[in-house]
């Protein structure tokens, strides 16, 4: 046996021809990302050691250890960096300035998130191309419109990432995928350090999870993260005209020689953009005489659910698999065959002139604020945890359409404030009670005080894990009181 040892440059090279029997690799976190890393890792014969906080896994902790792994979970076992680390491969939700990662970064080893992982696993002769979204608000939506065109145009589509599906479980999948569609969040792009997507987007940039990016200028921080998967890129950087900060990023990004920067705007488009004419959706981007002809790629009516932050979302979809060479006509197929997930401005019951509408995925101000854009009037349920962001502008967009506030959860108080402040004219009913029974209550009230024409929107503008157990489950939990109510 040779006598080498891993030293960095080893590190930031490997792949998946290097020998990683001699790498000693801590994956920090036991959830889905860990345990695909974990299991990544093992394939790639590497020496690894799981550290969780929790016992909430210990059931794969045991799958893993069956596959020679060290796992050690419960509370403690994160405090320290095990001696001997080569390298960590951490979990998304992992702040840099937790005692393992901080210890790493002390120690100068390097911290790979689980994308970087999977990036480094591909299989040299079958590297598949990555076309990646993120933003503030409508990942989830334009992660799935995009699957859709890629798939009306005959792609086999792998739809990975924040979205749930771990990048490197799709790696190791025996399918063969042509393309990934990788839903990215800003956590997830602080620890990509060499991926290269082929076409990237970022859709908006409005605050949120600023109970990671903590500090004052951790606005800048999470805006930086988000600005990283133009890095590389060796296609097209999406961004939106409308939206110049992210044009900004694109010009600040250091690209691979001869990616372009593509638009995506809600108005007229000039050239090397997508954008609106008339009714339609339009590229001037990937046609032949770019400074003339604009070619249709769908219709407005294509987009559902219908909401001017939904064609937005397509517009982008739609540059990405232009990018990718994609047919015209099968944007227009695509978005028309999207079985769009539950929970985004779905409506769950019209009765005695009131629609209800379940917008639970709404879990920042921003999200909320485009689901308030879309009706006239509107009784408003919110709560939930707010992560440090302020709901004053919102408050003061909508307020006057606004015919009571129902508020629940443990930032209830951060809602009713900016209420206070900016809209003492509604009425705002605040619930104490933690018991999820309380959408029982929450729903009786919103009952009485809708009248006529309007609508009943459940649109909390903060995430769900105070009281449920996660955004769905809260929007099931809505669905049913209503149906319950209507009974009555
Ligand atoms: N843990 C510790 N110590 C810590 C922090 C966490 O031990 O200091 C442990 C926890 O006990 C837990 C594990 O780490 O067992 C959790 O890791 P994680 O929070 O990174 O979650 P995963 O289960 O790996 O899921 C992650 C994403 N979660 C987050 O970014 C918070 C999932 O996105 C993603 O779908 C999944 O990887 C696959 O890529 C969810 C999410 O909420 C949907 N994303 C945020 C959002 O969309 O707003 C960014």
């Amino acid at each position: 046996m040779g006598g080498w040892t891993v030293t960095k440059d080893w590190i930031a090279t490997a792949n998946r021809l290097s020998d990683w029997s001699r790498a000693n690799v801590v994956v920090a976190g036991l959830g889905v990302s860990g345990f695909a890393a974990a299991d990544g890792l093992l394939e790639l014969g590497a020496r690894v050691t799981v550290l969780d906080d929790s016992h909430a896994h210990d059931d794969k902790a045991e799958l893993l250890r069956h596959l020679d792994a060290t796992v050690i979970t419960g509370p403690g076992s994160t405090a320290r960096l095990p001696e001997g680390t080569d390298l960590v491969v951490t979990s998304p939700g992992w702040r840099p300035d937790a005692p393992l990662l901080h210890a790493a970064a002390e120690a100068g080893v390097p911290v790979w998130g689980e994308v970087e992982l999977a990036w480094r696993m591909q299989q040299p002769d079958r590297v598949v191309p990555w076309l990646g979204i993120t933003g503030t608000n409508g990942k989830t939506t334009t992660t799935q419109m995009l699957t859709s065109i890629l798939t009306a145009d005959g792609y086999k589509v792998a739809e990975v990432g924040n979205i749930g599906r771990p990048l490197v479980e799709a790696i190791l999948d025996d399918e063969t995928y042509d393309v990934f569609v990788v839903e990215l969040s800003s956590f997830q792009l602080h620890y990509v350090h060499t991926v290269a997507l082929h076409s990237a987007a970022v859709l908006n940039i409005h605050e949120d999870h600023l109970e990671w990016y903590d500090g004052e200028d951790g606005y800048q921080r999470y805006q930086d993260d988000k600005a990283r998967i133009y890095e590389r890129v060796t296609h097209a950087c999406v961004y939106n005209a409308d939206e110049p900060v992210t044009e900004r990023m694109v010009e600040e990004a250091d690209v691979t020689e001869g990616a372009r920067a593509i638009g995506f705007t809600l108005g007229t488009p000039a050239r090397s953009m997508v954008g609106i004419v008339d009714d339609l959706l339009v590229d001037r981007a990937f046609v032949e005489q770019r400074a003339t002809s604009a070619l249709e790629l769908a219709r407005v009516s294509d987009v559902q659910p219908y909401a001017p932050h939904n064609v937005a979302n397509a517009l982008a979809a739609a540059a990405l698999a232009r990018s990718f060479g994609v047919r015209p006509q099968s944007v227009a197929q695509g978005l028309r065959d999207l079985k769009l997930a539950g929970h985004r401005i779905q409506q769950v019951a019209e009765a005695r002139g009131v629609r209800w509408i379940d917008d639970s995925k709404a879990t920042n101000p921003h999200a909320a604020d485009s689901a308030m854009t879309a009706f006239e009037h509107f009784v408003w349920i919110a709560g939930g945890q707010t992560k440090g962001t302020s709901f004053d502008d919102l408050v003061r967009a909508h307020h006057e359409r606004m015919r009571a506030a129902i508020l629940f959860g443990v930032d209830r108080g951060v809602i009713a404030e900016a209420l206070a402040r900016h809209a003492p004219e509604v009425p705002v009913h605040v619930l104490d009670s933690s018991d999820t029974g309380v959408m029982t209550e929450v729903v009786r009230l919103a009952g009485e005080l809708a009248r006529d024409g309007d609508v009943v929107l459940l649109s909390p503008g903060g995430a769900s894990l105070d009281m449920f157990d996660g955004y769905a489950a809260r929007g099931d939990a809505f669905t049913a009181a209503v149906e319950e109510y209507l009974k009555n």
